[in-house]
């Protein structure tokens, strides 16, 4: 069994169905064990865009890696995600953040995930779910890392856990 948080993030279509959607198609993998608030926040990287939906969610599988990304891609897939402009707008994205405490470096899978910390986005719900988790690599707490970028993006509390 392995734990494993996962970042999740829509902002087409009607984005916390999208990602209710994805969490019910998680279901093969395993256990979702925890999942976070939901977040409203402003886009990062390409700017003319919708505001995004975000949330982190603690699973536990016996997937390997590589199996848990083409099941994520599937999801991704079946929802109707299409990949055009980098960083754009999407129906839903599933990225694996850690892994145990793993360090994966084998394309097509980076755990953890590269850009994590630099997100408040990402680093916000997971640290609801795993504060006082180390990020391998960085050597850092979850906390730690996300109070490092507290006041770097604008995001707001959209909703409680279970939404
Ligand atoms: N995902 C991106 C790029 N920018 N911005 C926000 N606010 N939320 C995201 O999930 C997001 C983003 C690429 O994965
Ligand atoms: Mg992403
Ligand atoms: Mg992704």
């Amino acid at each position: 069994m392995a734990e494993v948080f996962l970042g999740l993030g829509a902002n087409t279509g009607d984005p916390r169905a999208n990602l209710r959607r994805a969490l019910q198609l998680l279901a093969p993998a395993g256990d979702i064990v925890a999942v976070s608030s939901l977040w409203t926040t402003e886009p990062v990287g390409y700017l003319e865009q919708d505001w995004f939906l975000n949330a982190a969610a603690h699973l536990r599988t016996t997937h390997t890696p590589l199996q848990l990304l083409a099941l994520l891609q599937e999801i991704e897939h079946a929802l109707g995600r299409q990949r055009t402009i980098p960083n754009g707008p999407r129906t839903i994205d599933l990225d694996i953040l850690l892994w145990d405490d793993a360090v994966i470096a084998s394309p097509p899978l980076t755990v953890p995930h590269p850009r994590m910390h630099e997100r408040l986005f990402v680093m916000e719900p997971l640290c609801e779910l795993a504060p006082d988790t180390i990020v391998p690599l960085l050597g850092l707490t979850v906390a730690r890392l996300r109070d490092s970028l507290a006041g770097s993006m604008r995001i707001e509390l959209a909703a409680r856990a279970p939404w």
